[in-house]
C-alpha cells in the first residue's frame, strides 16, 4: 500500500515541528513548501537525518514549485507572517491574504483532491479566503483552532486540579481570538463537569474565570515571552491530531473551524465549532444548546469574524 502524502505549505515555527511529528507519527512521505528558498530543503534534509535514528522510514523533500505538491493526501497550510508583539491577528489581513491566494491556486492545480488545514493567522477569515482561492468542496478544508485552545485549557485545569491531561476534557468554541468560547459546562475532569467540581470545593468560580480568561490570551502569552514569532509546538501537534483523523479515518470528535451552513444559526463562514474527522473530511458538525451566556459569546464571536471576512472583502473585491 503507497504511503499517504502530506504537504506542508510554509516551512518555518510550525512547518518544521510538523514535519517531524509527521515522522515520528509514520503519517506518510512528507513534502515542504516554502518561498525562501533553501529552508524547505534543509528542514527535510535534516528532519530525514533524524528519521534512521527515531526510525521512521518517511521520506522528506523540501521544494519552492507547486508542483511538488501533486496528489498531497494532506496539506497543511502555516504559510504567511506570525504576530510580533503588539501585533493584532487583524494586522496579519493584508499580507496573509495575498499568501492565501498564492497557496490556494497551488492546491487547486496540484491537490484539489487534499485534507486542507489551515493555521495561517486570523484564522477563521484566513480558512475563509483559502477555501474561495482554491475552490475546495467545504467538508475537505478546515481551519486549525479550537484544539490548540482547548489544550490550552485543558493544561491549565489539569495543573489546577493535579491530575492527568488524559482525563481534562475541554470545549473551546468560536473564533480565534479573544473573544473565543471556552464553555465549561461541557469542560470535564473524568466526565465530571466543572461547574461541578467547583461545587465539590476543587476549585472556585474565580480561578475558574482565570483560566478561562488565561485561554482566551494564551496565544498571545506565549507571543510575550517569545519576544519573536509565536507559540509552534502546541498548534502543531494540533493540527497533526486533525491530519491523522482523517489520514486513519478515526471520527475523532475535534473542536475546528468549519463552514456551516445554518448550524449554529450561522452561514457562509468558518468558525470553530466541534466536528467529525474520518476519511470523508468534516463528515459532521455537533450542535451543543448553549445557554444565554454562552450564546452571547458565541455571537460576539461570530460579530468578530464577520467583521475580519469584511476587511478581507474590502482588501480584495474579489471575494465579495
Ligand atoms: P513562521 O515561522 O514565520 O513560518 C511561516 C513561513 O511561511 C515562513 O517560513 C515563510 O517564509 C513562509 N511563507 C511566507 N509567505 C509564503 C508564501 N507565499 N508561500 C509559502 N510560504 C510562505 O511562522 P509560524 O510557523 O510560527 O506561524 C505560521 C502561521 O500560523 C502564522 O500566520 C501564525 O500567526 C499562525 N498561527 C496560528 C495559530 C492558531 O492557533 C490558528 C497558532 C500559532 C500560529
Amino acid at each position: 500500500m503507497a504511503r499517504n502524502k502530506i504537504a506542508l505549505i510554509g516551512a518555518g515555527q510550525i512547518g518544521g515541528t510538523l514535519a517531524l511529528l509527521a515522522g515520528l507519527k509514520d503519517l506518510g512521505d512528507v513534502v515542504l513548501f516554502d518561498i525562501v528558498d533553501g529552508v524547505p530543503q534543509g528542514k527535510a534534509l535534516d528532519i530525514a537525518e533524524a528519521a534512521p535514528v527515531e526510525g521512521f522510514d518517511a521520506t522528506y523533500a523540501g521544494a519552492s514549485d507547486y508542483s511538488a505538491i501533486q496528489g498531497a493526501d494532506v496539506v497543511i497550510v502555516t504559510a504567511g507572517v506570525p504576530r510580533k508583539p503588539g501585533m493584532s491577528r487583524d494586522d496579519l489581513i493584508g499580507i496573509n491574504l495575498k499568501v492565501m491566494q498564492a497557496v490556494g491556486e497551488g492546491i487547486k492545480t496540484y491537490a484539489p483532491d487534499a485534507f486542507v488545514i489551515c493555521i495561517t493567522n486570523p484564522l477563521d477569515a484566513m480558512v475563509w479566503a483559502l477555501q474561495k482561492f482554491s475552490g475546495l468542496p467545504t467538508n475537505k478544508i478546515v481551519g486549525m483552532a479550537g484544539v490548540l485552545d482547548s489544550a490550552r485549557f485543558r493544561h491549565f485545569l489539569a495543573e489546577e486540579f493535579k491530575v492527568s491531561v488524559e482525563d481534562v476534557t475541554a470545549f473551546v468554541l468560536g473564533g480565534h481570538g479573544d473573544d473565543m468560547v471556552p464553555l465549561t459546562r461541557y469542560s470535564t475532569v473524568a466526565g465530571v463537569p466543572l461547574t461541578d467540581l467547583v461545587k465539590l470545593g476543587w476549585t472556585t468560580q474565580e480561578k475558574l474565570d482565570a483560566m478561562v480568561d488565561r485561554t482566551r490570551k494564551g496565544g498571545g502569552e506565549i507571543v510575550n515571552l517569545l519576544k519573536t514569532g509565536s507559540a509552534f509546538y502546541a498548534p502543531a501537534a494540533s493540527a497533526i491530531a486533525m491530519a491523522e483523523s482523517y489520514l486513519r479515518d478515526k471520527k475523532r470528535v475535534l473542536p475546528c473551524a468549519a463552514y456551516l451552513d445554518g448550524q449554529y444559526g450561522v452561514k457562509g463562514m468558518f468558525i470553530g465549532v466541534p466536528i467529525v474527522i474520518g476519511a470523508n473530511g468534516v463528515e459532521r458538525v455537533l450542535e451543543v444548546t448553549f445557554d444565554a451566556a454562552e450564546k452571547a459569546m458565541f455571537e460576539k464571536s461570530v460579530a468578530s469574524v464577520t467583521s475580519l471576512i469584511d476587511a478581507c472583502k474590502g482588501v480584495d473585491s474579489n471575494l465579495a
